[in-house]
């Protein structure tokens, strides 16, 4: 249950980045020290029986990114080529759904009516309940008087790095997109969902607003700036384009889609803090979506889609373009 908990709210969590989805992030972690609890005391119990070996791989799994995650809260760091702790906590979670499918098959039954009425089973676990949400506290508290990394990260757990100062912040990408650079001679911008698409070369693209906004990726760090650019909305009835969805579509076949108002709101960047974007951030043109993830935010824009039903096949895209 503990484990599913963790799951649900761990994957949940890549997707929130408003602040209204602060909760997700605490649930993820009172559950974790829960767990931590509950392995620790299930370990002890079997120590001398353990006999298959996926059991023993989901104890270290399990183990591990329970650790990783606390490392993490205390402002740990790790560099694993392009990946950090967070990618580390976040795969070995994911690895935990198969293997704990693999050792359940052989174990599991449903909880009988009889084992909620059991007082005792009630009450241990509203201790452990209580005692993780103490230790989340605590943990705050620990943090602060520190001064650790830690202490320092948003409700994320995303640190802070190169905020207004240009380009000079992370480059990354969420799976393998890695194109050669844009030539604005050859590239333009195609926004469909008018009666006409409507295309516009790099020399028509005027930066007209400016607007601060966070980028938050969910390899654990963020970085504030004031980017300039084009208003979604501006583009979209200059092409004359309605519907329900936006999508935004990179050269490399990345895409992701938004409703139409939060779309509207957003900005194709052209520059951050006043610079050029660089390639790596996406030059010519990159999407700046406030309170989205990092991964949503498009870079290497080509074209706009206009459409009255979201695209479902972009939650596949994403993870192999590039590939
Ligand atoms: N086309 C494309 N856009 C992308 C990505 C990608 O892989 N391909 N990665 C996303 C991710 S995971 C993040 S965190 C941000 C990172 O932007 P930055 O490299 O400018 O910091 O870009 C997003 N936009
Ligand atoms: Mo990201």
């Amino acid at each position: 249950m503990g484990l599913v908990v963790l799951l649900a709210t761990g994957v949940t969590s890549l997707v929130s980045g408003h602040p209204s989805d602060a909760w997700v992030f605490t649930l993820h972690a009172v559950a974790g020290v829960v767990v931590a609890g509950l392995l620790a005391a299930k370990l002890w119990r079997v120590r001398n029986r353990v006999r298959s070996r996926v059991s023993v791989l989901l104890a270290l799994v399990a183990g591990g990114a329970l650790l990783s995650g606390i490392a993490w809260v205390f402002g740990a760091s790790l560099r694993l080529g392009p990946w950090g702790l967070l990618n580390l906590h976040i795969g070995l979670g994911l690895l935990v759904a198969p293997l704990l499918v693999i050792h359940l098959r052989s174990r599991f039954r449903l909880p009988r009516r009889a084992d909620f009425r059991d007082r005792r089973e009630a009450l241990s676990f509203g201790v452990l309940l209580g005692a993780g949400i103490a230790a989340w506290r605590v943990q705050g508290a620990v943090n602060d008087a520190l001064d650790t990394v830690g202490a320092r990260r948003r409700f994320t757990g995303s640190r802070e790095e190169g905020s207004r100062q240009g380009n000079r912040f992370p480059v990354t990408s969420w799976v393998a997109d890695d194109p050669a650079p844009v030539r604005p001679e050859t590239w333009t911008l195609t926004v469909r969902g008018g009666p006409e698409p409507l295309e516009l070369t790099y020399d028509e693209l005027t930066p007209e607003t400016s607007e601060a906004a966070l980028l938050d990726c969910t390899s654990g760090w963020y970085s504030e700036h004031d980017w300039q650019g084009i208003r979604v909305g501006d583009l979209l009835d200059m092409a004359g384009a309605e519907g329900k969805w936006v999508q935004f579509r990179s050269v490399t076949g990345y895409r992701w889609s938004f409703p139409l108002a939060e779309a509207r709101d957003a900005l194709l960047a052209t520059h951050v803090d006043g610079e050029r974007l660089t390639h790596g951030h996406g030059f010519p043109l990159r999407l700046v979506v406030p309170d989205r993830r990092g991964f949503q935010w498009v870079k290497w824009i080509t074209e706009v889609r206009v459409t009255d039903r979201r695209d479902r096949s972009e939650w596949f895209v994403v993870f192999v373009s590039g590939l």
